[in-house]
């Protein structure tokens, strides 16, 4: 069950602690599912990471979800995989995963949205709504009206994500997300702990 609203995914290069404190410092906050997501990290690297990612958030009682590697998804007992354009389709991740990892897929566009939920997807991002810092590797903003037109096509949660920030977060609510997504508003916050507090709030009010 997707039991959460905001879903941190790690970019270990976005912040300027090391990515283990970064983190345990939004968990303390409230942080309640985390994506580690560290594209350039070789698997073993990527392996102990993801080890050490699964103790910290167990301590919080916060979900875990891998990025992209379904057999490391696996090897650390997480609580799900998300998956992008370029990872196996979410039906075969999930004969691997089993009935109980939640699966997340990453979608740009209402085909892709569509597609995600008919091939059994439990939850999906879309986005990126709006212009990200990372603007080249993400593409140009698809803007509240095309994540409001996914929320509405779809019947599993949607996450706004790309760009979000507590000053944004009504507004991706209000066009019908159920939760966002977000890298740097938190990772590369000045005070972390603060930051989701705020973002906190702004998702429940
Ligand atoms: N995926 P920030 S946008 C990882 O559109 C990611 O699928 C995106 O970072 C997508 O919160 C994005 O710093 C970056 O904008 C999100």
């Amino acid at each position: 069950m997707v039991d959460f609203s905001l879903y941190l995914i790690t970019d270990r290069h976005a912040t300027r602690l090391p990515l283990l404190k970064a983190l345990r410092m939004a968990l303390e906050a409230g942080v309640r599912a985390v994506q580690l997501r560290e594209k350039d990290l070789p698997i073993r690297s990527l392996l102990s990471l993801a080890e050490e990612m699964r103790a910290l958030t167990a301590e919080f009682g916060a979900r875990l979800f891998i990025n992209d590697r379904v057999d490391a998804a696996v090897a650390v007992d997480a609580d799900g995989v998300h998956l992008g354009r370029e990872s196996m389709p979410p039906h075969a991740a999930k004969k691997i995963v089993g009935e109980k990892m939640l699966i997340g897929v990453s979608t740009h566009s209402l085909e892709e949205a569509v597609e995600a939920e008919a091939d059994g997807a439990d939850f999906i991002t879309f986005g990126p709504v709006f212009a990200t810092p990372s603007k080249m590797k993400y593409g140009p903003p698809k803007g509240l009206d095309a994540l409001a037109e996914v929320t509405r096509r779809v019947s599993i949660p949607v996450f706004g994500l790309g760009g979000i920030s507590a000053r944004n977060i009504r507004a991706a609510l209000d066009a019908g997300a159920d939760g966002v997504g977000m890298i740097s508003a938190i990772l590369s916050a000045e005070d972390i702990r603060s930051a989701v507090k705020e973002i906190k709030q702004a998702l429940t009010h």
